[in-house]
């Protein structure tokens, strides 16, 4: 059995990945597609495909929306390797340092900069379905409970025991995606993201709870991908789609359903893909 935690594993896994595709150079940056947005794993060129059933160590991905691929390729002109689907810990017993270690092959895989999407439920009375959200901040639910994939023995080779998350989302390439979406004309939103572990949906009254603390979008990802990254020092930009208004009001709620927001991110598939290729290309 793999061992998230044991930093010569991490080694022989990227080897592994090495061994398998024809790097044409080193990849600076790092993509993870969420739930339904793997069409920004379709839009890279020349791409290099290599599936998680040939990483030793890869969980498979289970949920409806998320393909199991490594991507090696050009986006916005640079070469990047894009993660099309996600372990989300729900799926893999709560494990957050397996479900990161995507994360950490690539940081050793030479990446630079992580830019992370996911599908989320909006919390903010302002934001609309099909939305894009600008994170900001995050509130990592887990991982203010003990489930953070730094828990445990810390090898020092992963990074520091104690990481600051003070400055986790790169001002200057929020900065750059707010320029772009303004320039381009999509609808773009700024705010904070909440991981809960789900995989059940949050009842109205976590959702207001959510609210009163500030909340702009609910998830179940995410989080413990930045933590990890913010670890070995990589930069990270992460968007979320706003696939379904969250419901904060028991007397007037609404079924959540995992179709209508694969629907909203099939819908904004394309817009999120111009979004990320625009913000990549001007990427320093
Ligand atoms: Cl409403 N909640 C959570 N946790 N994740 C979501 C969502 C809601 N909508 C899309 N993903």
């Amino acid at each position: 059995m793999f061992d998230p935690r044991d930093y010569d594993e991490l080694l022989q896994i990227t080897d592994v990945v090495r061994n398998q595709v024809d790097l044409k150079e080193t990849p600076s940056i790092g993509i993870i597609c969420g739930s339904g947005l793997g069409d920004i794993g379709d839009c890279i060129k020349e791409p290099q495909v290599l599936s998680y059933k040939k990483i030793p160590g890869f969980p498979s991905t289970s949920v409806v929306g998320h393909k199991g691929n490594m991507i090696f390729g050009y986006l916005g002109g640079k070469y990047v390797v894009c993660m099309q689907g996600r372990f989300h810990p729900y799926e893999h017993g709560m494990d957050l340092a397996l479900c990161a270690t995507p994360v950490r092959v690539m940081h050793q895989l030479g990446i630079k900069t992580l830019i992370v999407s996911n599908a989320a439920g909006g919390v903010n009375p302002a934001f609309n379905y099909g939305d894009l959200m600008v994170i900001k901040d995050h509130i990592f639910m887990p991982g203010l409970c003990g489930f953070s994939p730094l828990v445990g023995i810390n090898d020092p080779r992963f990074g520091p025991r104690f990481v600051s998350i003070h400055d986790a989302y790169d001002i200057n390439l929020r900065r750059l995606a707010l320029t772009v979406a303004q320039e381009e004309n999509i609808r773009i939103q700024e705010g904070i993201y909440v991981m809960c572990g789900g995989p059940q949906y949050e009842s109205p009254a976590e959702v207001m709870y959510f609210k009163t603390v500030g909340a702009d979008a609910l998830g179940m990802s995410t989080c413990h991908e930045v933590t990890v990254a913010r670890q070995c020092g990589i930069r990270v930009f992460g968007f979320s789609l706003i696939t379904n208004i969250a419901n904060t009001d028991a007397d007037n709620s609404v079924e959540v359903t995992h179709e209508e927001v694969l629907v909203a991110a099939k819908e904004a598939g394309f817009r999120a893909c111009s979004f990320v290729t625009k913000i990549i290309e001007r990427i320093e």
